[in-house]
């Protein structure tokens, strides 16, 4: 993996980049220049040399905050990273993810993993998506006859998040948004995932700040007092929550995408993920319930749906034999990174399988995130070798 040099970084980067990194507002896109950048932390390449090794890889960008990696590969084979772009807006932490301010997407591209990497202009501004206020969390991207589609969640000026679709030519945009947000579409971290048979789904949904709760009855529920999870877990120890009643886990949402990329075919439907016995995973499960980020795989004719338990902070996974599922729990895919959130994406690129997925190496700060990718063993036998992210410990 590329070593990342906090101090020598020389990647070509964007005017815009730094103001963004700082806290102004990017600069028109379209300013590209070629420089010796500083780092984004004061730190000296010195400093984190020893602190480096715990970690299995170092960031894949040291020049703006990365994180949510959604990879994919297109069909000119160089391998393309559609990030989260932090920022910090100076919002305090909270349990809904308020601190999580972004407003902007850029792309990465790279030609193999290991290799030189291109941060590419902005591809999206918050301010150029007419429905959306705030809070451009975890994107997705899909590619059809030429077009590219980049898919993202974001909160209305009512504060609840929708997912919205922008459009480009180029698999680094810029991206041109839709004018409203997909119909249907609620809750957040988007992904979208081409069967063989050349049909698209998206899968989406988060609980928390993500506001799947919200829409447990189908109609958004605005009580301010409303659980983050179906058990009121979150003051709550472990010895507690025995007591609380077995609801059943809420599911990550589906739905087939209609021709137009921009559109569902149908209205969304709950994954089902099943334990070992047939039973749909429980609420207070938190060792395997949903939290967010589903992303699915498909590996010969298996597909393989994975996510993050959020506050358990590990990725995990499940198998099925249709997109819809249901999915069977299988295992950990990473193990908890550095910082509060776990996000990742599988791909495949010349014949080997990676996991792109994030830490806080660079900031040490949950909401100031670094992306990084890792080879992934697939066994014979189907099952996921567990990553561990900090092996030097
Ligand atoms: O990046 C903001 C949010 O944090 C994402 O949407 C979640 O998946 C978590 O990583």
């Amino acid at each position: 993996m590329r070593k990342a040099s906090l101090i020598f970084g020389s990647a070509i980067i964007l005017a815009t980049h730094l103001a963004a990194c700082s806290g102004e507002k990017p600069a028109p896109a379209g300013q590209e220049t070629v420089t010796q950048t500083p780092p984004v932390e004061t730190e000296t390449a010195e400093d984190t040399t020893a602190s480096d090794s715990k970690y299995l890889e170092q960031p894949l960008v040291t020049e703006i905050f990365t994180a949510d990696p959604s990879v994919h590969v297109w069909d000119d084979e160089r391998i393309y990273v559609y990030p989260s772009h932090d920022y910090d807006a100076g919002i305090p932490e909270d349990d809904l993810g308020s601190q999580y301010a972004m407003r902007d997407y850029i792309v990465l591209s790279m030609d193999e993993v290991g290799g030189d990497v291109t941060i590419h202009d902005v591809g999206l501004d918050v301010d150029d998506v007419p429905w959306a206020a705030q809070q451009m969390w975890a994107p997705d991207a899909a590619h059809k006859d030429g077009k590219y589609y980049l898919y993202f969640p974001a909160k209305d000026e009512n504060g609840v998040f929708h997912i919205g679709a922008a459009v480009s030519d180029s698999p680094t945009g810029p991206f041109t948004a839709e004018p409203e947000a997909i119909e249907g579409s609620f809750s957040m971290d988007p992904s979208v995932f081409e069967d063989d048979d050349g049909e698209y789904y998206m899968y989406f949904g988060g609980i928390w700040g993500g506001q799947l709760q919200r829409w447990a009855t189908g109609e958004y529920n605005d009580d301010p007092n409303l659980n983050t999870d179906l058990v009121n877990d979150d003051p709550l120890t472990n010895e507690d929550e025995a007591d609380q009643p077995d609801d059943v886990a809420l599911m990550p949402k589906i739905a087939k995408m209609a021709d137009d990329m921009v559109s569902f075919a149908e209205a969304p439907k709950d994954v089902m993920i099943l334990d070992e016995n047939g039973d749909p995973i429980k609420a207070k499960d938190h060792d395997r319930r949903f939290f967010e980020a589903a992303w699915v795989n498909r590996i010969g004719d298996t597909y393989y749906l994975s996510y993050s338990t959020g506050d358990t902070h590990k990725i995990v996974y499940a198998t099925g034999d249709s997109p819809y599922g249901p999915f069977t729990y299988q295992g950990v895919v990473n193990q908890p990174v550095e910082g509060w959130t776990n996000h990742h994406s599988i791909f495949q690129h010349n014949g080997k399988w990676y996991l792109a997925y994030h830490d806080v190496q660079l900031s040490g700060k949950s909401h100031l995130r670094n992306v990084k990718i890792t080879e992934l063993t697939v066994n014979d036998d189907g099952t996921i070798e567990p990553v561990n992210p900090m092996p030097g410990q």
